[in-house]
């Protein structure tokens, strides 16, 4: 039997898988790889005085392989070409994009002794996974290598227009190293011609239809494959013990207050400032909701050693401790703002409290939390989805009221109406994004994009459970 091989920048830590504080892309990998006898290899999240070692141990049915990064790298190929050049320009923040050489140096380094590191340990047959924008040149590294198992890649994030993606010194040269994959996974069909359309025009390719494309004297394969959630675990999260005792918690210090979500990683790209603002704007526009309403903004700390995520840090702390010095009276705090993280069935409870969530990036590849927040409510009196159409999510959730972020008196528009729908619309509205989540869940996700990498026909959906 072909194991499957799973790379990526960093492995989730073996002890808390299985723990409700593991993210469901991590289980749900996991369970890929104990049923396909895999291997997942990545960064350790150490930094050593020398790279290259690896450490091999079998967790769970999963052989895990870690290898440490020098510190250079990490500056470098981490912190660098992924976090400061890669990410912006992928999420459109082109003003934000750091763009040196020393970058670019380092990630091809780190690629490179990623493939050397993982080479000796591939055999024939393997099927290898690569994800995300940290390791987009791994095949490439991997084929000279002598590699030549079937190699698949899937972006988490965006893949930009054109136009955006010129601005990045050496685009040929990176997007060249893409066709040493023989399946490239997008997030949406938009990613996947956006890819298209650069491989036509500026690479001269050729689309040979079937998914099919053909650039730089290769050919690859290409798809549209939207992650989902572990659907079923968190149903059945939103239904433990702990979920209710934080829906009680949340709903005690509610006080008949309604309440709306917000929860992230705290990252520019998720449009935080631009949500303060619109909501500044619903407190303004909707003074019937004075002492009535709340927002709950979870947004965990992240790359805190790169100087965007300072600014933006700084940014919310001044914005938030204005909405509420403006607003509150003695008795009401019309924004809370928790820079922390919860385990996914805290969470789950938290969602199932609100009223309303609010999920308005700027970009993202897909986001989760739109699809957690509708699988955690309560199916007879769900809350409302306002959800960002540059979301790749909006693709999918049809039924969520669609708004553009950068409009922040239609933000203040939605959740006006969000608030004030009929339980009639709110659970019509629910009823048609839940299907979608418990059918085109993380398992078929992965299944999916498997099956196409072995080269056999998609899995039948499963049931909905709900
Ligand atoms: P992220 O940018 O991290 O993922 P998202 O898809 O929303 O964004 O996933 C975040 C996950 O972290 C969710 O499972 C959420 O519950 C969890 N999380 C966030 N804040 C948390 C907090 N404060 N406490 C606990 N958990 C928290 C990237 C891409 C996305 C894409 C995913 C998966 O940017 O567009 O959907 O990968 O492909």
């Amino acid at each position: 039997m072909s194991r499957l091989i799973v790379i990526s920048n960093r492995v989730s830590p073996p002890a808390e898988v299985g723990n409700a504080s593991v993210g469901g892309l991590a289980m749900a990998l996991s369970a890929a790889l104990r049923e396909e006898n895999g291997m997942w290899f990545g960064w350790s999240g150490e930094v050593a005085e020398s790279s290259g070692q690896i450490s091999i141990q079998k967790i769970g049915g999963v052989t895990v392989a870690l290898t440490h990064l020098e510190e250079q790298d990490v500056q470098e190929y981490y912190n660098g070409y992924a976090n400061k050049t890669l990410w912006p320009l992928f999420h459109y923040r082109t003003d934000l994009v750091a763009f040196e050489r020393s970058f670019d140096e380092g990630y091809s380094r780190v690629n490179q002794r990623f493939a050397d590191t993982v080479s000796p340990l591939i055999v024939e047959d393997d099927l290898i996974w690569v994800q995300d924008y940290h390791l987009i040149p791994l095949a490439s590294k991997l084929r000279e290598q002598g590699v030549k198992n079937r190699i698949g890649f899937f972006l988490h994030i965006p893949w930009p227009a054109m136009r955006v993606l010129m601005t990045l010194p050496k685009h040929g040269e990176l997007v060249e190293t893409m066709f040493d994959y023989d399946l490239v996974g997008f997030q949406t069909e938009d990613n996947m011609h956006a890819f298209t359309e650069y491989v036509i025009n500026q690479a001269g390719g050729e689309d040979l239809g079937d998914g099919r494309l053909r650039a730089y004297g290769k050919t690859i394969q290409v798809g549209a494959y939207p992650i989902g959630i572990d659907a079923k675990e968190f149903v059945e999260a939103s239904r433990s013990q702990t979920a209710k005792d934080y829906w009680d918690l949340m709903r005690d210090s509610q006080a008949g207050r309604k309440m709306i979500v917000g929860v992230e990683r705290l990252d520019y790209s998720k449009g935080l400032e631009e949500r303060f603002t619109a909501y500044d704007q619903f407190l303004r526009d909707y003074p019937q909701y004075e002492r009535n309403v709340f927002l709950l903004q979870i947004a965990t700390p992240s790359r805190g050693e790169v100087g965007a995520y300072q600014d933006i840090r700084g940014k919310l702390d001044t914005l938030s401790g204005h909405i509420n010095g403006e607003h509150s009276t003695i008795d009401w705090v019309p924004l809370r703002y928790v820079n922390r993280s919860y385990r996914r069935d805290e969470l789950a409870g938290i969602y199932r409290a609100a009223h309303v969530g609010l999920v308005t990036p700027l970009r993202d590849g897909m986001n989760l939390v739109a699809k957690e927040y509708v699988a955690a409510q309560n199916p007879a009196d769900p809350g409302v989805l306002v959800l960002s159409e540059f979301a790749g999510a909006a693709a999918q959730m049809r039924d969520a009221l669609i708004v553009n972020p950068f409009d922040r008196e239609a933000v203040s528009e939605a959740i006006h109406e969000a608030l004030s729908m009929p339980l009639k619309q709110r659970v019509a509205r629910y009823e048609g994004l839940i299907h979608g989540i418990m059918t085109e869940d993380v398992v078929s996700w992965r299944k999916n994009f498997t099956n196409d990498l072995k080269g056999k026909p998609p899995v039948k959906k499963p049931e909905p459970l709900v």
